[in-house]
């Protein structure tokens, strides 16, 4: 597996070289708006320690990044209405990651309704 980037999107982002809509912070974690949200509410949480992806965590990155997921999860339920929330999570390119630090989508999903396209 190729080593972490430093210049990652979501690395320059946590540093605040680049902007986002932060959602969420902890001492371990951030949350923030996705870019191209597939489905109203949708949300990225990040570890703020350098991870590629699941297969280069640790057990204490995933326990916090998972601490994070589930809070948000009963929130953005509060807060969008939603019924019901998907958690997705990609790993290298042949397993569809396209930002190199790990990453846990959460997406709201109302009743019946279908995830949008990616971009
Ligand atoms: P993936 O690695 O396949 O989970 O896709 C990366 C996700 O990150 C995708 O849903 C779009 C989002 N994204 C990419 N660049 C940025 C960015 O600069 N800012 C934010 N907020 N989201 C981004």
């Amino acid at each position: 597996m190729p080593d972490y980037d430093p210049d990652n999107i979501f690395a320059k982002l946590l540093r605040g070289e680049i902007p986002s809509t932060r959602v969420y912070e902890d001492d371990d974690t951030l949350a923030f708006m996705d870019i191209m949200p597939r489905a109203d509410g949708h949300l990225l949480v990040i570890p703020k320690t350098a991870c590629r992806n699941l297969l280069d965590a640790s057990p204490e990155q995933m326990a916090a990044v998972m601490r994070t997921v589930q809070k948000l999860s009963h929130a953005v339920i509060k807060a969008f209405g939603a019924d019901g929330v998907t958690v997705q999570q990609f790993n290298e390119a042949a397993g569809g990651q396209e930002v190199f630090h790990l990453h846990m989508h959460v997406l709201p999903r109302k009743e019946g309704d279908r995830l949008r396209p990616p971009g």
